[in-house]
């Protein structure tokens, strides 16, 4: 007999619009993804390199994409219509060209919030652990070397207090408020600079400066939380470093061009400042190796949303923002270019 039901079944799979998952995502959302698109995952994770990338491009109506996938000028150029929608698992787009994405009417969508607790606490812990020293004190124990130090009560281990500091936040957005919010349990004072002043109910007590310069000599930590645009390219530089008070820490948790290495390099090793917490870098993961060898330097592999919680609403997100797309329902978090 004829297989009617597997050929009808056949014509409805076809039916289903296509989706590439760039990287492995969390289990739930591949499998809500699954029930109602033909899906192609990336279940060993595998990097895609980007001219392959390009060529899969016209054969899906949809990518789940990282900030690990290059989605800039050129994979547009090459495509025939067939791609509707990038929605990405990350806050952060800057590896993705949303000009062009506009330009070939691609939708691209991000996932923020659900990351704002983790990356506040990412950007605590680097408070502390820079502050206290805490990359010197692990290093120390897992040497073995800790039985040869003198217990000295001035200088063993002695870093700098976090309680009562003034934290200057670059960058006043979801991610900053939160970390202000965190900060505050240290009864930290907060102060912060951003293209524009909040409301004072967005503010919440903290003080606004209309200029980063003028807000770095009353900075004790200063944390970077803005997204990478041209704008906020090395804000951190020679000039504004070299404005910060000796005691000063430096902490990034959003990427890492928005701090010119050499400066702030020459200013931990020169100990121009006193030290720095870091999540984020330049290329990584080839991080300029002189970050590695600053002992007043604690660093981290791009961590900052790395919990299961985070990581699962994230891929969540994503998915929503997929189906929404296909049933023609508003989407979740759209992306929009700055100028238009
Ligand atoms: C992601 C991030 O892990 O959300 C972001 O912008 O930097 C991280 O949370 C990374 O971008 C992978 O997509």
């Amino acid at each position: 007999m004829f297989p009617i039901k597997k050929v009808f079944q056949e014509i409805l799979t076809n039916m289903k619009p296509k989706i590439l998952v760039t990287r492995k995502i969390s289990d739930a959302a591949e499998e809500k993804l699954n029930i109602n698109f033909e899906v192609t995952l990336n279940p060993k994770d595998e990097p895609i390199p980007s001219n392959e990338l390009i060529k899969m491009a016209n054969e899906y109506d949809g990518f789940i994409s990282t900030g690990f996938d290059k989605i800039g000028d050129d994979f547009f150029k090459e495509l025939n219509g067939k791609l509707k929608i990038i929605a990405q698992v990350g806050v952060g787009y800057d590896n993705i060209s949303i000009k062009s994405a506009e330009g070939k009417k691609i939708k691209v969508t991000n996932t923020p919030n659900v990351l704002n607790e983790a990356v506040a606490e990412t950007t605590i812990l680097l408070i502390l652990a820079a502050s206290r020293r805490i990359g010197e004190a692990y290093n120390l124990v897992r040497s073995g070397n800790w039985k040869n130090q003198k217990p000295d009560l001035t200088k063993f281990m002695i870093g700098n207090s976090v309680t009562g500091k003034t934290l200057g936040i670059i960058g006043m957005g979801r991610i900053g408020r939160m970390v202000a919010k965190c900060a505050k349990a240290f009864g930290m004072k907060i102060i912060y600079f951003n293209r524009n002043k909040l409301s004072e109910d967005l503010e919440d007590g903290a003080k606004y400066y209309s200029d980063v310069k003028s807000m770095m000599p009353d900075c004790d930590f200063v944390s970077i939380h803005t997204p990478a645009t041209a704008e906020t390219k090395h804000i951190l530089n020679v000039d504004t470093i070299g404005l910060l008070p000796k005691h000063a820490v430096v902490i990034n948790t959003s990427r890492g061009s928005t701090i010119d290495d050499d400066a702030l390099i020459e200013a931990l090793l020169n100990k121009k400042i006193y030290a720095a917490g870091l999540d984020v870098f330049n290329n990584e993961p080839n991080l300029d190796e002189r970050y590695m060898k600053l002992d007043n330097c604690f660093v981290l592999p791009h961590v900052g949303s790395a919990t299961h919680e985070t990581r699962l609403a994230m891929s969540m997100m994503a998915v929503e923002n997929i189906c929404k797309y296909f049933e023609n329902k508003p989407l979740i978090s759209e992306v929009v270019s700055y100028n238009s």
